[in-house]
């Protein structure tokens, strides 16, 4: 085995806390959404076992009413804020209140077909995602308009991007919770969000748990609501996996729901293509604007659409222009604009979990070259650098958390491709 498959396996081992995968050492000291979800494709490939069990443990942070959260706190630590304490829900398995990209049936599907198909395991976790996918058109699209949103910037998983800066900008900085950041003592200040964007991302924690995370009440107070293509891009690729699970297990019924919600989601996002930016759009719900700010999010629906040649090769002509000069690509923030900032977090970045879902698009979509390109990008930043969070697109440096889960699971799927 090459030295970067043994490091990336080392990795996922290290980062171990028994059957769940730490994001990394002391900066994600608990079980992460979306982290694990790719984790457990990592683990696919080479130990089906622990690929269920990272689901399976991500799974016990379940509400009732479906939601997955974004954190699963396991085991108690004080190196991370905000800590279970500051969330003040009421599952067992302490959680926070928000949930993340729906990752997980994708995984699931990955996770299954390593495993084989008389795999008693499946079940209870299509169980559980179908709960899921269920929350997330109730709770989070209750107009049914096929896009789902987002009440708080974490739940895109991109949480200082700046197409959030419009709608949070609306977000009061006041909080009843003092707001003692643990980041910015692991890794440089310059990499982060900023102190202003915490109070805002408190701020909204405080509104929710107000509403004791009752999705009604909720929806009806936030002060930030953003139906996000992103998101709907992955529920809609999550969906399609599911559907085809449900076939599989025989449950037509839930395949035909399933079906419905996915056509629905499926033209939904088509309407959001705007061929003068050539990108598709995020739609703010409470100024009733589009989000105009060039993000990677613009291009991730080529994940779970077919697109017409027209829009694809708009799409790839805009994302070549994007990548131009970069040393390392994708940016996450359209390079040279005001807003890209190369080394904070989700300001300009490259991440190698987006280009994963990038490249998965790109192929689905006839993209083969720009795909291999990109595929060849993320592993020579890997190779280089090291297994770090992100990489500063312009210098190539990694930047962020080292020894990160969810590189080391994408390395490990990128290079056998
Ligand atoms: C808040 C764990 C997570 C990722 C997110 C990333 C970052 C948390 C933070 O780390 O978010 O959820 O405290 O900054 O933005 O995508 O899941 O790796």
């Amino acid at each position: 085995m090459s030295k970067h498959l043994d490091e990336a396996r080392r990795i996922l081992a290290v980062n171990d806390r028994g059957g769940y995968t730490v994001p990394t050492d002391r900066l994600y000291p608990f079980q992460w959404n979306w982290d694990s979800a790719f984790v457990a494709m990592g683990f696919s490939l080479y130990d089906v076992d622990r690929a269920y069990r990272e689901l399976e443990r991500l799974a016990e942070g379940q509400w009732a009413d479906g939601m997955i959260p974004h954190i699963v706190f396991h085991q108690p630590s004080d190196t991370y804020f905000p800590g279970a304490n500051v969330w003040r829900t009421r599952h067992s398995v302490p959680t926070s209140g928000i949930t993340q990209p729906p990752v997980f049936a994708i995984a699931l599907r990955k996770v299954h077909e390593a495993a084989g198909p008389a795999e008693a395991r499946t079940p209870p976790l299509y169980e559980a995602a179908l709960k899921w996918h269920r929350w997330w058109y109730s709770a989070r699209d209750p107009k049914g308009t096929g896009l789902v949103a987002l009440l708080h910037p974490w739940e895109s998983g991109s949480d200082n991007s700046p197409a959030w800066d419009l709608a949070l900008a609306r977000v009061p900085t006041t909080t009843e919770t003092a707001v003692a950041r643990k980041d910015t003592g692991h890794v440089n200040a310059e990499m982060r969000p900023r102190d202003e964007d915490y109070r805002r991302f408190i701020h909204l924690v405080d509104t929710y748990a107000a509403c004791d995370w009752e999705p009604a009440r909720q929806w009806e107070k936030a002060p930030f609501k953003v139906a996000e293509v992103q998101t709907t891009a992955i529920l809609l690729k999550a969906g399609e996996d599911l559907e085809h699970l449900a076939r599989l297990l025989g449950r037509q019924d839930d395949a035909a729901e399933i079906a419905a919600l996915n056509a629905l989601s499926r033209k939904a996002l088509l309407a959001q293509w705007r061929p003068e930016f050539s990108r598709f759009v995020s739609r703010d719900l409470i100024s009733g604007e589009d989000v105009a700010a060039p993000t990677q999010a613009g291009f991730i629906p080529l994940l779970s659409l077919d697109l017409e040649e027209e829009i694809a090769g708009a799409l790839v002509n805009e994302m070549k222009a994007w990548s131009k000069g970069v040393k390392v690509a994708f940016p996450t923030t359209k390079p040279g604009i005001e807003s890209f900032e190369p080394k904070r977090y989700w300001r300009g970045p490259a991440w190698a979990i987006i280009n994963w879902l990038l490249i998965d698009g790109l192929k689905r979509n006839g993209q083969t070259d720009l795909a291999e390109e990109l595929r060849k990008s993320t592993i020579d930043a890997i190779e280089t650098e090291g297994f770090a969070e992100y990489f500063d697109p312009t210098t190539g440096e990694g930047c962020g958390g080292l020894g990160f889960s969810w590189t080391a699971a994408a390395y490990l799927w990128l290079i056998r491709q």
